[in-house]
């Protein structure tokens, strides 16, 4: 064989190795002869809002979208104007999507019932999403994220509210999409942990690793240190053993992009509580839990407290806060050991 030959006979191979976020969907769905592929659909509306998502991220000066929009959210806190764009483009995709019967989103106080009727025989889903985590990043460049949780309908369930208000760990689905110096999207549906980076030229997310895992240790903390002061004492007494064992302390401010640098490369992240909010800031359903179901996923560990993981959490609100200590399993496991001495 010639050097031209072997390289075109290379050439044809290396192509097979690429798979599309749209091309794993499948692969996955071949696995379960029973799916309708409704859940497909829906991840397929989450990657598209995606794409779109992260072209208003990349162009927002130019646009002139920086900035508040003079108005708050459910949480009391000014929206800014891309949280509005980001909220407006899920809900329109995943509006056109049959199989989604709720959508849940922090922007909105109330769960938006999308389909009431049930069709016969077919699974119908809740999504619940915060569209644009860590948004005020943005006015200086900084990473911002899409977070997502799949649940099921709950058919019992007298109303919409009702019937989102599930344990994480009745998840189908979750993940993320980090808008940094790439976008990534990282995705769990219950079968590890797969990531996917958005090739701009082709406009395709391309598969780049599968069955992640977290790293067991990394002497690395993810925490607001200026609360330190207003954080519970066992928090405090962490902070000042991982100071004494050479611990780096690393914060993004927002939470998709902290947690993804905890994934790859280990530590832990967390939101304790503080006098002002006591139950942390972080909301149960479209922050804490999906995140938790991928550190769990790729072997890492979620709690609120000690020996209380976050994915068991009976929510009461939509909106509810939790305290959050996720990352590593061996980090997650000091930070424990130190809020029970
Ligand atoms: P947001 O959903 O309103 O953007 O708030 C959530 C963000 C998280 O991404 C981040 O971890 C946290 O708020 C940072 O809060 P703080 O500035 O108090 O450290
Ligand atoms: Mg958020």
């Amino acid at each position: 064989m010639t050097a031209a030959e072997s390289l075109v006979r290379e050439s044809l191979v290396r192509p097979a190795d690429i798979v599309t976020l749209q091309a794993h969907i499948l692969q996955q769905q071949a696995r379960y002869p029973e799916a309708t592929g409704a859940l497909s659909w829906i991840l397929s509306a989450l990657s598209i809002s995606a794409k779109m998502i992260a072209a208003h991220v990349r162009r927002a000066r130019l646009d002139d979208v920086l900035g508040t929009v003079g108005t708050q959210n459910v949480q009391g806190e000014q929206q800014q104007k891309l949280d509005v764009i980001a909220n407006e483009i899920l809900l329109r995709t995943l509006g056109g999507r049959e199989g989604v019967a709720i959508v849940a989103s922090e922007e909105n106080e109330e769960p938006v019932i999308l389909r009431t009727e049930e069709d016969a025989g077919e699974r119908k889903y809740c999504v619940l999403f915060d569209p644009l985590d860590g948004s005020s990043n943005l006015d200086v460049c900084g990473s911002v994220g899409t977070i997502f949780s799949i649940l099921r309908k709950d058919h019992r369930s007298p109303d919409a509210s009702a019937s989102v208000l599930q344990c994480g760990s009745q998840q189908v689905a979750a993940g993320y999409v980090l808008y940094g110096s790439s976008t990534v999207f990282v995705l769990t549906i219950g079968l590890g942990v797969d990531m996917f980076v958005l090739d701009p030229n082709y406009g395709a997310f391309i598969r780049v690793a599968q069955g992640l895992k977290i790293p067991a240790a990394h002497k690395s903390y993810s925490v607001n240190e200026g609360n330190r002061r207003s954080f519970p004492e066992g928090y405090q007494r962490y902070l000042d053993w991982a100071q004494e064992h050479g611990y780096s302390s690393r914060y993004v401010g927002a939470m998709v992009a902290d947690v993804h640098r905890i994934l790859l490369k280990g530590g832990v992240f967390m939101y304790p509580p503080t006098r002002k909010a006591p139950n942390g800031k972080l909301r149960l359903m479209y922050e804490a839990n999906p995140m938790a179901m991928i550190v769990e996923q790729a072997g890492g560990k979620g709690l609120i407290a000690p020996g209380q993981r976050i994915l068991d959490v009976q929510p009461d609100d939509i909106h509810q806060r939790v305290p959050v200590i996720l990352g590593s399993p061996e980090e997650v496991d000091h930070v424990a050991a130190h809020l029970a001495s």
